[in-house]
């Protein structure tokens, strides 16, 4: 049977500090259509009023974090196991956003991930890697929570802290770090939410989606735009690579495009747009192909990518 749009219930969840933070960006982007959770061991108040609260392993923690113990952020997830699983009732996709090093996130993301699979829901996991100077204990700790992690998740975004450096031109101080970070988790998220609505309003709908999203291991995703002469190569050059992130779209098994522009575009335009948008991935990858005309968009053309299975 297929899932109407208007009943798909999209929710997305962050795990600990670093994940609730960038959460709280995703709902002051897109307040509305979406539920939010903010899920810690952490009781202190969130920076969107959009985010509800969910305190986990209050009867072990006290509601004060878990310093760092992934067994703790586990233990706290698994106490609280019922209440995981409530979050997810009816929940056609489930993002999942966490920092992994520390323990929450660490310990809690898998088990959150369990829950909404088991609910029926598409789990995507967007998690970040500790930068190199937050050594290595920290970094063995997100190594085993994200092998634990993709366990349960249908399609995961890997974001190793240290790209994030090279992903803008401005000096990154200390003090903005982890908010940059908080911006590149946010995007990610933000970035498949618009391309998975979007999508399904035209012409692909969920059994589409998740014919390519489900069990698809790394996936990556690319936005652009582009105007002028040559536009259809500086789009494709742009869309099928990504600084922020390690994956690129090599291989990939499965492709989402999503297109739009406005009337006067050409069929030819947009046959080489795709076509050697395809091309990046592998012959035989199932492709999802999405188109909407924007007449608000003059002269410019957008796609936007989600490959999955990416090595
Ligand atoms: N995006 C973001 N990441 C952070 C922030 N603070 C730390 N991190 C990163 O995220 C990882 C996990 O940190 P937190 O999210 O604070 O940890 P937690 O999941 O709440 O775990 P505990 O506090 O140990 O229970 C760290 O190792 C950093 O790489 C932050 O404010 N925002
Ligand atoms: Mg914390």
């Amino acid at each position: 049977m297929a899932i109407e749009q208007d009943t798909m219930k999209i929710t997305v969840v962050g795990v600990g500090c670093g994940g609730n933070n960038s959460v709280c960006r995703v709902a002051d982007i897109k307040p509305t259509g979406v539920t939010y959770y903010g899920i810690d061991t952490d009781t202190k108040p969130l920076r969107s009023n959009a985010v509800k609260p969910v305190a986990i392993g209050v009867k072990r923690g006290n509601g004060r974090g878990c310093g760092g113990s992934a067994e703790a952020g586990k233990a706290a997830a698994e106490e609280d196991y019922a209440v995981l699983c409530s979050l997810f009732e009816d929940t056609v996709v489930a993002f999942i956003a966490a920092g992994l090093g520390g323990g929450t996130g660490s310990g809690a993301a898998p088990t959150v991930a369990k829950a909404a699979r088991e609910a029926g829901a598409l789990t995507i996991s967007v998690v970040t890697k500790p930068f190199a100077f937050e050594g290595s204990r920290r970094m063995n700790t997100a190594l085993t929570g994200l092998e634990e992690l993709r366990k349960y998740s249908d399609a995961i975004i890997v974001i190793p802290n240290e790209n994030v450096k090279n992903s803008t031109t401005q000096k990154i101080t200390f003090a903005n770090a982890f908010r940059l970070i908080d911006d590149v988790l946010c995007e990610s998220v933000l970035s498949v939410l618009e391309i998975l609505t979007k999508a399904m309003l035209i012409n692909i709908d969920i059994a589409d989606i998740n014919a390519v999203l489900r069990n698809s291991g790394d996936i990556f995703i690319g936005n652009a735009v582009a105007e002028g002469t040559d536009r259809a190569n500086r789009l494709i050059a742009s869309a099928t690579k990504n600084k922020k992130k390690k994956k690129g779209m090599n291989d990939a098994k499965g492709l989402i495009i999503y297109l739009s522009a406005n009337r006067s575009v050409s069929l030819e335009e947009v046959n080489e747009i795709s076509d050697k948008i395809a091309e990046a991935a592998a012959p035989d990858a199932n492709i999802i192909w999405g188109f909407d005309f924007d007449d608000t968009l003059g002269d410019m053309i957008k796609v936007s990518i989600i490959a999955s299975n990416v090595k």
